[in-house]
């Protein structure tokens, strides 16, 4: 089967990274408890205080950088799952960290963006950022100051790749959410699409139900390190 077609449309949030150390949102310890994402995470908050904005995403691309933090048994198993279905498997990910490809995965989308990518708001131009961003800093494309941000997608901007998405959740025919909230649109619209469009199985796999868990014909609580690889074996087992 061609890769743009896949039969299975993987979508995973924070929850699945949680395990290797990064922090989720919404949970009470997550992330929106501790800064106001109108500041860091919306076009207005970066144009208020750009240093306040770079400061929150610098500090977690070095949390990300740390040697703790590594791929789990989650991110491990949805790669082994690719790996055993060559061709047949989308990942789409809101999350920014690089953990799935770490893992192993080949065939994923970033919709919210990189948190190791910079872009020149002048140029449009996307390069690595392993090192902090700043106010001060050049673009290496066309030597402009002051434009580079991160390469993420805040509130009222468009996601990446929604076109590859919706043709995919089209075509599919298993949908799976893992470790999101479900409280973020376009991706928490995902499983209305598959189901309606596609008529795909739709199953979330998350610590606890989620915002549109009655819109999911199967689910299955718990930590993503456990459940997660359950349920890939049973995939696999039935290939
Ligand atoms: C575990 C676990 C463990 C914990 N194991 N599980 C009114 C109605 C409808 C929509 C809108 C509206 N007003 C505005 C909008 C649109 C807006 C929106 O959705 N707002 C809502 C708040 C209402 N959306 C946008 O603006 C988006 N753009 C857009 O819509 O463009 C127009 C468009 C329309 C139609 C088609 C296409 C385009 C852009 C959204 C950008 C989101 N950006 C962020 C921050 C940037 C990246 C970053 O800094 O990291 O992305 S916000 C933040 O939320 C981040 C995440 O990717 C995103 C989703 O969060 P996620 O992953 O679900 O995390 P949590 O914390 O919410 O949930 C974690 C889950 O894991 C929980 O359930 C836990 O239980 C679980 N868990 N431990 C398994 N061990
Ligand atoms: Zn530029």
């Amino acid at each position: 089967m061609a890769p743009e077609s896949p039969s299975i449309v993987i979508l995973t949030g924070a929850g699945i990274s949680k395990e290797s150390g990064l922090d989720t949102f919404r949970d009470k310890d997550g992330i929106w408890s501790r800064v106001r994402l109108e500041d860091v995470a919306t076009p207005a908050g970066f144009a208020a205080d750009p240093r306040r904005v770079h400061g929150f995403y610098n500090a977690r691309r070095r949390g990300l950088l740390d040697d703790a933090v590594r791929p789990n048994a989650a991110h491990r198993a949805l790669a082994e799952l690719e790996q055993g279905r060559p061709d047949d498997v989308l990942l789409v990910t809101q999350n920014i960290d690089n953990l799935h490809e770490r893992a192993g995965q080949r065939n994923i989308i970033h919709m919210h963006g990189e948190l190791l990518k910079a872009r020149c708001a002048a140029c449009g131009a996307v390069g690595e950022c392993p090192d902090d961003l700043s106010v001060e800093l050049a673009c290496a494309a066309c030597g402009g100051v002051g434009g580079m941000r991160p390469h993420v997608v805040w509130f009222g901007e468009m996601p990446l790749e929604m076109d590859r998405i919706y043709a995919a959740l089209a075509a599919c025919r298993l949908f799976l959410s893992i470790g999101t909230s479900g409280n973020v649109y376009p991706a928490a619209g995902f499983v209305a699409e598959a189901r309606k469009v596609a008529r795909a199985h739709t199953v979330e796999l998350n610590l606890e139900p989620s915002e549109g868990a009655s819109l999911f014909h199967e689910a299955i609580y718990g930590p993503a390190s456990s459940v997660v690889p359950g349920y890939v074996a049973k995939l696999l087992d039935r290939d």
